[in-house]
């Protein structure tokens, strides 16, 4: 274990901890926190503090520190869970992924920069060129997307609105070749309305230019640059947002039976920037597209429609282009000449940034989901770390008591189980277009999910702590809306025909590719965006489920952004819901590695002259032991059915080390044999 600080700053790892209770714990991560030491271990995951100031531990000295290093050997880090990632796909050619959670504001962006910088910086020694540029374009594609996606909200400066999943492709030297994001539900409903104290994106006050966002702007466009962002492309961008910007501005009004724009200028400055006829613009603002038996006609909104409509234009023009420019960073990052055949196969470190768990004054559908995607994560934690790696020792045999924790599986069931959970509710909801209201559909939660233990009316709790209080009120049904506007936020908005599809701009012809509507286009109900939140959750945990996982848990020490205060109840909240006392007891009760018989002896047979260069033992099993017990180590151990468990890490450094000084040997004796000089 992490012996090496001295104990003045607290055990590196919680592992260590003499009584494992919660009080300990906590005084542990205090006294670390005031310490400046913001990084402690549970075993090989990582607890991260927000220090809320810089901190001189990211420069290269650090990191040559830790390259190559194995966990133990330096103080909790970062950068020693990227190379533990690295070092995992490089020795064992697997897929890996770093998974960073935490609430809004607790640090999982910083992180997810830091490891990527650490990746960029221990890879390529060779300086190949091709390698650099991607590695650059990685870097670079921070920038531009937290331009784009981010903004400030009133728990963060610089608060995450979408969720990125990135991996990072590695060639068979382990060199960066690729990339792909995947990014997940931008909360675009910020682009027509901000709470008191936040911000729209960080984009939106670039192009303005207020005094503090100028500099950003030029880096962004610079950023966009590098990527390959063609002037065009980037003028476009910046086209988009003045023309959301106008949009905005527009007023409706009636005259007599005929819904109309009070300022025309606006349709005039909105028509220039898309490249579009002004009358294109009007009638995608002032018409909808309806069925009627086998015709579509055009109906006319009335004003406050038609108020909707511009607010869905504007958040699907915002999403359109965000899409597009994730997509376009992807045309350039993916790996291109990579022929597995020759190269052999190219394996993958992913990175998930997910926006945190948050709770405002007026929650919305985004945070519902938002939330829920946090509950899916916590599963999968659960899943993996608390479950699988008891299961398994019940599975070989090993002795074991049962360590008990709260299973979140009956939330994420409450949110998403079909036909039962609240998903399904809204889907509903939405099916009736014209007959929803609110207390309809707050009824209908009520009645459906009135036994479930964690629901109380429009309250979702779980114990010990009631964590997703109010996240459901006000619901994204404003109570004297007309229904469309209500489903625009449940339902990918379809004005026909919006501008940008008929503009004569190459760019938002490539944003917006549909045609005209057919008849089977206006009638066909499209996937909720709850359905589609929901599948991409799925489709993301599965995906992370079959790399191997490893992990960064932030925790906010306080409200105030402040480096000093240690909240304790906040931040004992966090380690709660966290789970991270269970994830102590589970890994101080459990095994550091476990390795498949087989596999061990193929790694550490020349160890030990029972076993090399082959063995006459009755089983494997029967090998890995007297390799062990010949070098002393069996008291570390224990002999599962099919594969040996490794106590601490300090067996598995012996071990490697054994191995490392026996190959040099050999490969000496080689040289020599070659050379014919025995
Ligand atoms: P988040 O990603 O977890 O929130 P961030 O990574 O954006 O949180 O961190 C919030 C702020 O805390 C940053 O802008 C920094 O000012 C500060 N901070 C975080 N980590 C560090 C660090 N290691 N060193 C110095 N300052 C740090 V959200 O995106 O809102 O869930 O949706
Ligand atoms: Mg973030």
């Amino acid at each position: 274990m992490a012996e090496h600080e001295s104990l003045e700053f607290g055990k590196a790892d919680f592992v260590l901890l003499d009584n494992v209770s919660l009080e300990e714990f906590m005084a542990n991560l205090k006294l670390r926190f005031e310490k400046g030491r913001i990084y402690t271990y549970i075993g090989e995951v990582v607890v991260s503090v927000n220090p809320y100031r810089a901190m001189n531990i990211y420069g290269r000295d650090t990191i040559e520190q830790y390259k190559g290093r194995e966990l133990y050997e330096r103080p909790p880090h970062l950068f020693a869970i990227a190379d533990a990632a690295y070092k995992a796909m490089k020795r064992r050619n697997k897929d890996t992924c770093i998974v960073i959670s935490g609430e809004s504001g607790a640090g999982k962006t910083e992180a997810s920069k830091y490891i990527m910088q650490y990746i960029a910086a221990i890879t390529n020694p060779g300086q190949r060129a091709e390698v650099e540029r991607v590695k650059n374009m990685l870097l670079k594609s921070n920038c531009v997307l937290e331009a784009f996606g981010n903004a400030k909200t009133n728990r963060n400066d610089n608060s995450s609105r979408f969720g990125k999943y990135m991996d990072i492709n590695f060639d068979f030297k382990g060199d960066p070749i690729g990339g792909h994001i995947n990014n997940y539900l931008l909360e675009k409903s910020r682009v027509i309305f901000q709470q008191e104290g936040e911000r729209s994106f960080h984009s939106f006050y670039q192009v303005c230019s207020s005094i503090n966002d100028t500099a950003d702007f030029k880096a962004v466009a610079d950023a966009m640059k590098v990527i390959g962002f063609t002037a065009e492309e980037i003028q476009t961008v910046y086209k988009i947002l003045a023309s959301i910007l106008h949009l905005g501005n527009l007023r409706f009004g009636v005259d007599g039976d005929t819904t109309l724009i009070e300022n025309p200028k606006v349709v005039e400055l909105i028509g220039g920037l898309l490249a579009t006829k002004e009358e294109s613009v009007e009638k995608a603002l002032l018409y909808r597209t309806v069925a009627t038996g086998r015709d579509v006609i055009d109906k006319q909104h009335t004003a406050q429609e038609a108020g909707y409509g511009r607010d869905a234009l504007a958040k699907a023009m915002y999403e359109r282009m965000f899409c597009w420019i994730v997509g376009r960073i992807n045309d350039v990052i993916e790996v291109k000449n990579y022929d597995a055949k020759v190269h052999g196969k190219n394996t993958v470190i992913g990175v998930l940034d997910i926006y945190g768990f948050e709770i405002f004054q007026n929650n919305s559908f985004e945070q519902f989901c938002i939330n829920y995607c946090n509950e899916k994560l916590q599963q999968l934690f659960i899943q993996l770390v608390l479950t699988q790696e008891q299961e398994e020792y019940q599975r070989e045999g090993i002795p074991w008591k049962h360590i008990d924790y709260f299973n979140n599986q009956v939330i994420v069931d409450l949110v998403e189980l079909q036909h039962k959970g609240i998903f399904s509710v809204l889907d509903e909801a939405c099916m009736n277009v014209g007959k929803v209201t609110d207390e309809v559909f707050l009824q209908g939660l009520n009645s459906k999910l009135a036994k479930h233990a964690h629901y109380t009316s429009r309250k979702v709790h779980w114990e010990p702590l009631t964590i997703w209080v109010n996240t459901l009120l006000p619901l994204p049904l404003p109570r004297h809306a007309p229904p469309v506007h209500v489903l625009s936020v449940y339902l990918p908005p379809s004005p026909l025909s919006p501008p940008p599809r008929r503009s004569s701009n190459p760019v938002l012809k490539v944003m917006w590719p549909e045609g005209k509507l057919s008849i089977t286009e206006v009638t066909k109900r499209p996937l909720t965006a709850a359905t589609l939140f929901k599948n991409s959750m799925i489709a993301l945990v599965e995906n992370l489920a079959c790399k191997e996982p490893y992990y960064v848990r932030c925790i906010k020490p306080n409200e105030v952004k402040s480096p000093l205060l240690f909240e304790q109840e906040r931040c004992r909240h966090q380690v709660e819901y966290l789970g991270l006392l269970e994830n102590v007891r589970v890994r101080r009760a459990g095994f550091a590695n476990r390795q498949e018989y087989p596999r061990f002896l193929q790694r550490y047979k020349m160890i030990s002259e029972f076993t090399w260069p082959n063995h006459d033992l009755r089983s494997d099993r029967e090998a890995v032991k007297m390799l062990l017990q010949s070098c002393g180590l069996e008291h570390d151990v224990a002999y599962g059915k099919t594969k040996v468990f490794i106590r601490t890490p300090r067996t598995l450094f012996s071990l490697e080390e054994q191995r490392a000084e026996m190959v040099g040997r050999i490969v000496l004796f080689l040289q020599k044999v070659w050379r014919g000089t025995i």
